[in-house]
């Protein structure tokens, strides 16, 4: 049977930290589906097709192998998503305490409306200070964001407006 995971997120866009637990999920499980949900907690900064079309070129760009589906969701819950393409599996990256606080509800929930469990994965620790939010942040003040994302995310806030 093949071990199906999705890896969600805000990726707004894409960082570092992103790139990296997606690379270390593709190579634990069969199939990954990358998929960027809207999140109403946070003000987005880019829309969601191009926050997937700048996901898709960051995996290809990091020479990521395997069966990796990048998309979207905002149809409800996460867990329904999981079901529809027979995923068992979230993968979250955990930063520091916030992070677990934050995540570990979430968990529990996901795992009792759908029997999908989280498996949580450690960022590399170059990247562990790396956020979306950071990153807008840099980016709106006219700094370098280049260290903290895929080259096609650098080019593309470069040019932006
Ligand atoms: N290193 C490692 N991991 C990282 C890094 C980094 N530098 N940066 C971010 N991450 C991890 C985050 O911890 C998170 O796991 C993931 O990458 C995505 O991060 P963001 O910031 O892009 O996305 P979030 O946190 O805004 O996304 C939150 C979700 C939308 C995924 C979340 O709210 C969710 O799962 N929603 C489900 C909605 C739902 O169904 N709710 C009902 C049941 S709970």
């Amino acid at each position: 049977m093949s071990r199906i995971a999705v890896v969600p997120g805000s990726f707004d866009p894409v960082t570092l930290g992103h790139l990296d637990v997606i690379g270390r999920a593709a190579g634990i499980f069969d199939e990954l589906h990358v998929v960027v949900v809207h999140n109403p907690a946070k003000t987005a900064l880019l829309p969601i097709a191009q926050r997937v079309d700048l996901i898709r070129d960051s995996i290809a760009e990091a020479k990521i192998e395997g069966e990796i589906v990048v998309t979207s969701w905002s149809m409800g819950l996460l867990v329904d998503y999981c079901t529809d393409v027979g995923a068992s599996v979230l993968v979250k990256g955990i930063r520091s305490q916030v992070d677990v606080a934050y995540e570990t509800p979430m968990a529990i929930v996901n795992r009792n409306l759908a029997g999908v469990e989280t498996v949580f994965l450690l960022p590399n620790p170059a990247n562990a200070h790396v956020s979306s939010s950071l990153v807008r942040q840099v980016a709106s003040l006219g700094g370098d964001v280049a260290p903290y994302v895929p080259r096609a995310v650098a080019d593309y806030l470069q040019h932006a407006d």
